[in-house]
């Protein structure tokens, strides 16, 4: 189905929330020098959809919920690997708020993810069985949006299984370079998460290279 008037891109702006910045529970390392460049991109994009990493207070991703366990150990659940990680983004509190700086006059829709206790969600578009839709590819479907320009964090889990997914689903898909930041734990995991991406298809860019 297209509309009358298709907004062929959308910007996703992934879990750019004050827990994964510097400060917060679970900080990216210079998080918060992604938004300034996500401020500037989202105001020349026809559609933007923020995410909102999103957890019940007793989420199986956090270690706290396993006895013995610290952060960044892996647990299986359920045919999973499950990476554990400190509490963060818990639904309501402060550390899962958009970061202040964050420009959301631009936003056309905010996703929440990770609500379901028992099983996490790094992926703006499917839980982390990969089958369990967010709804979003349905609404940039119904938009007619056919191409989309990731940005946010972290580049190594939610930006990458979201990149995944979209070129999988068949969006034009771009990470855009200058707009993300990654975790780095294990060692090797952001080098890995864009030899991934590339090998997917994504396109790898700076935000300066785009024609806006
Ligand atoms: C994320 C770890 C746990 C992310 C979310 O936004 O990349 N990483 N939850
Ligand atoms: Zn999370």
């Amino acid at each position: 189905m297209a509309t009358a008037q298709p907004k062929r891109s959308a910007l996703i702006i992934i879990d750019v929330q004050n827990d994964f910045c510097p400060g917060g529970s679970l900080p990216v390392a210079e998080g918060d020098q992604v938004i300034p460049v996500i401020n500037r991109v989202a105001g020349s994009v026809p559609l933007v959809v923020a995410t909102q990493d999103w957890h019940p207070a007793d989420h199986v991703s956090f270690a706290s919920r396993h006895r013995g366990r610290s952060p960044f150990d892996t647990v299986e659940r359920g045919g999973l690997v499950q990476v554990l990680w400190p509490d963060h983004c818990v639904q309501g509190s402060a550390g899962a708020e958009l970061h202040p700086d964050l420009d959301q006059r631009p936003f056309d829709l905010v996703i929440h993810k990770g609500t379901d206790p028992e099983i996490d969600s790094y992926s703006a578009f499917f839980e982390n069985d990969r089958r369990t839709s967010t709804g979003l590819e349905y609404y940039l479907r119904g938009l007619g949006c056919e191409e989309l320009l990731l940005a946010g964090l972290a580049t190594d889990y939610c930006v990458l299984y979201s990149a995944l997914d979209a070129v999988r689903l068949g969006f034009r898909t771009t990470v855009l370079l200058d707009a993300v930041r990654g975790v780095g734990q294990p060692p090797g995991s952001l080098e890995g998460a864009l030899r991934e991406m590339r090998a997917a298809g994504v396109a790898l860019r700076e935000s300066r290279e785009l024609h806006l």
